[in-house]
């Protein structure tokens, strides 16, 4: 094996092992520690809210999305409000009907780790939302999804461990061509 190939090996372990390392949901360090309105309530209305408490300091980017009976629905308030270890997913303007409602969150905690999650509420006098479902459901979160999001990581990440690599043994040159 040549020592071009070996370095090429070794450049795409590491591209590999980081890509593990920052993929969603791989290593979840930071914890809930509650939702507002709590997981699992019977609501007589949509909240204006839902807040998720972590136990360290959250930033962005956070992402957000809500379904309501198996039926994705648009946040005209956009991606979800970061305040310390709160996270807010604004649910004002909403216009959306039906009864029981998920609503999932995608942000990135301290230590740089994606955390992923969602919590669950139900209107028990609300008719059941049996809209047909819109064609651009994918709109939330869709880009976390698509395998092209990863492979142009892999591909920035493995050129950043090439020029690392090279970086390290300029000094010696002592495989130069
Ligand atoms: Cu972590």
């Amino acid at each position: 094996m040549s020592a071009a190939c070996r370095r090429l090996l070794s450049v795409l372990a590491i591209a590999s092992t980081m890509v593990l390392l920052i993929a969603p949901g791989a290593n979840a360090h930071a914890g809930l520690v509650g939702v507002d309105p709590e997981d699992g309530s019977q609501l007589e209305a949509l909240p204006s809210q839902v807040t998720f408490t972590f136990n360290e300091d959250m930033r962005e980017p956070a992402f957000a999305s809500v379904v309501v009976d198996g039926r994705p629905v648009s946040l005209p308030a956009g991606d979800p409000t970061i305040d310390g270890e709160n996270v807010i997913v604004d649910l004002a303007g909403v216009t959306t009907e039906g009864r029981d409602w998920t609503v999932s969150y995608r942000v990135v905690s301290a230590d740089g780790h994606t955390v992923e999650g969602s919590t669950n509420f139900t209107i028990p006098s609300a008719e059941v939302n049996d809209d047909p479902i819109a064609a651009d459901s994918e709109e939330d979160g869709g880009v976390w999804s698509s395998p092209w999001l990863w492979v142009a990581i892999v591909l920035v990440l493995a050129v950043a461990a090439m020029l690392l690599v090279r970086g390290r043994r300029a000094p010696s040159s002592r495989d130069a061509a």
